[in-house]
């Protein structure tokens, strides 16, 4: 079994405990939302850096872990957008970081999680994300239509995140405009950068692509940006850095 399934089947029963409990706190329901899309296209190269506690390949990343903070910092130092895991019992995240997040910065802001369901969509918007991560392997291509849809009627925009040609198509049918290509093999946690390069090559030129996860240092960018990739998703480098603002202005 691998490690996506073992998520999805605990995000089943968050997401039937969230709705039993029916309202939650929407402090941010009516914030007018920022351009994710916009925000990456007016960049040569746009960060996306992510705040992330903990990830299941790694462990605890983060002792020290102050996510409205961290996001001033990235604000700072540069970042196109920020990206906020949510999910708790796998990445150490929560909505509560995200609207922590959100009152210290002007930047779009991107809820990290395992979507499967539009509630969380609503969630998303209550808690003042801009917009949100819908993984194409987590989702039937109906159930991506759909929450994509939806997501736009939310007024958010969505990241979809692929990690083979066949994923590809499946986004681009159902209508992505932001794509994510996965570095990670969700099934045996390897990164490969080369996953980003040969994929980059099969995308029209109207979507926007970000390549996610593994990307470490300078030489890695200098890759991406040779095979035309103008956006980069960045956790574990950023979060691990002593000096956050210092790595970022390298990575850029
Ligand atoms: C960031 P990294 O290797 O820089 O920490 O990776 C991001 O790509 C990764 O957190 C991620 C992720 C996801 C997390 C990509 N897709 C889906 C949770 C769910």
């Amino acid at each position: 079994e691998n490690i996506l399934e073992k998520i999805l089947a605990t995000k089943k029963e968050e997401v039937l405990a969230r709705k039993k409990r029916g309202l939650f706190f929407r402090p941010f329901w009516d914030y007018p939302r920022k351009s994710l899309k916009q925000a990456l296209k007016n960049k040569d190269f746009a960060i996306i850096a992510e705040i992330k506690r903990a990830s299941p390949s790694k462990g605890l990343i983060a002792k020290e872990f102050d996510p409205k903070m961290i996001a001033k910092v990235y604000e700072q130092a540069g970042a196109a957008a920020i990206s906020c895991l949510t999910d708790e019992p796998f990445f150490g995240g929560h909505l509560e970081y995200l609207a922590a997040a959100r009152e210290e910065v002007s930047l779009p802001i991107l809820r990290k999680d395992f979507i499967i369901d539009e509630i969380q969509l609503e969630e998303a918007r209550a808690f003042g994300a801009d917009a949100l991560l819908l993984i194409v392997a987590a989702l039937s291509p109906e159930r991506l239509k759909d929450l994509l849809k939806a997501t736009y009627e939310l007024g958010l925009e969505a990241l979809v995140e692929v990690h083979d040609k066949k994923e590809l198509e499946i986004a681009l049918n159902a209508g992505a405009e932001i794509i994510g290509i996965n570095n990670r093999n969700l099934k045996t946690f390897e990164v490969s950068l080369e996953t980003s390069l040969s994929l980059a090559q099969k995308i029209p030129e109207e979507v926007v692509l970000v390549s996610e996860s593994g990307i470490k240092d300078h030489t890695d960018i200098l890759r991406l940006k040779e095979a035309g990739i103008r956006a980069a998703l960045i956790g574990e480098s950023l979060m691990r850095a002593q000096n956050k603002e210092s790595m970022l202005g390298y990575l850029l």
